[in-house]
């Protein structure tokens, strides 16, 4: 291992849908975490490695800080908000605006508590027209949080990325290899398959449905006898009518969710997918917090 090896725990934090798992994802090389246009597609904290020569970044995303409307948003926010505490470094990420609303000024609150080091950094700069712009968002937002840097990027089109990077690995203390380098990511594949259908469904239905859905995996299974893997799910969601949704005329809704993560799934696993997924209704399961437990949002483990 290389004399200065840096390592640490950086933390992804910010409003729901500025792109903090697409930032994630584009760091790490790979898609580990789903993304979507719809805020609030992260649930629980997604944990993955960056390892070079330089040394070990540990990624912390979360899900977005927003006000709360049930059960799930509380645990949402205290799980982003708990991960602060185990973070070395944080990442607040903002879109390029010259506003900075009720929702960033709790953020930076919160942020100013931790008393951690804090990059700023302004995603989707893509979607600027001019440069100024850009000058406008840093004059903004620098008077709002003592920042130890400002770094603008865009996930989406990689621009600035390995800047970022490097301001990493300046900001981060020496330190072991927590992970074997090979490690992309602790989740267990049960976990992924779980967020990869969710994902397919939240780009497939319309808006009212996807918040309300969870996803379990009762079965994942490799065959002994060939490359081909089992996967049994259900699609949890609040009401008959969003159920008739999610399954669509003569199934094709559920058809295309399901072939959509198969296709996604086989490629992860280069194995061949036999997937079966069921569609199951729990009313205001996201005020239920046995529900949510056995969903996979147990906040005994975020206390
Ligand atoms: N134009 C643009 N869109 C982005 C960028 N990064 C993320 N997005 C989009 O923003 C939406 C939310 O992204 P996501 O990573 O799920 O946000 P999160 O809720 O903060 O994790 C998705 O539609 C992304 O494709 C970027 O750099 N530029
Ligand atoms: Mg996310």
């Amino acid at each position: 291992m290389q004399e200065n090896f840096k390592s640490g725990y950086v933390a992804l934090v910010g409003r729901p849908n500025v792109g903090k798992s697409t930032l994630m994802n584009c760091l790490i090389g790979q898609k580990i975490a789903i993304t979507s246009k719809r805020p609030q597609t992260t649930r629980n904290r997604i944990q993955t490695v960056y390892t070079d020569e330089r040394g070990q970044i540990i990624f912390l995303d979360t899900p977005g800080i927003h006000k709360a409307e049930n059960k799930l948003g509380d645990y949402m926010v205290r799980v982003a908000k708990k991960t602060l505490e185990d973070a070395d470094l944080i990442l607040w990420l903002v879109e390029p605006t010259t506003f900075i609303g009720k929702g960033e000024q709790e953020i930076a609150r919160i942020l100013s508590e931790s008393k951690k080091e804090i990059i700023l950094v302004i995603n989707k700069i893509d979607s600027l027209k001019e440069e100024k712009d850009l000058v406008e968002t840093i004059h903004t937002y620098q008077v709002v949080c003592d920042f130890a840097e400002i770094v603008p990027v865009s996930a989406l089109r990689k621009k600035n990325t390995q800047e970022l990077l490097k301001t990493l690995y300046a900001h981060l203390p020496e330190g072991p290899m927590y992970f074997d380098e090979d490690t992309v990511t602790d989740e267990p594949m049960r976990d992924i398959a779980a967020e990869v259908i969710r994902e397919k469904a939240l780009h497939a239905l319309k808006d009212e449905v996807p918040h309300g859905i969870a996803v379990t995996i009762e079965k994942m299974h490799d065959r002994e006898d060939k490359p081909i893997c089992d996967v049994e799910a259900t699609i949890i969601c609040e009401r008959d009518s969003h159920k008739g949704i999610i399954i669509g005329k003569k199934g094709t809704m559920l058809k295309k969710i399901g072939s959509n993560t198969r296709y996604e799934l086989e490629q992860m696993l280069e194995c061949q997918v036999n997937l079966k997924i069921w569609v199951k209704v729990r009313p205001k399961w996201r005020d239920d917090k046995n529900l949510m437990k056995s969903f996979g949002y147990d906040e005994k483990k975020y206390r």
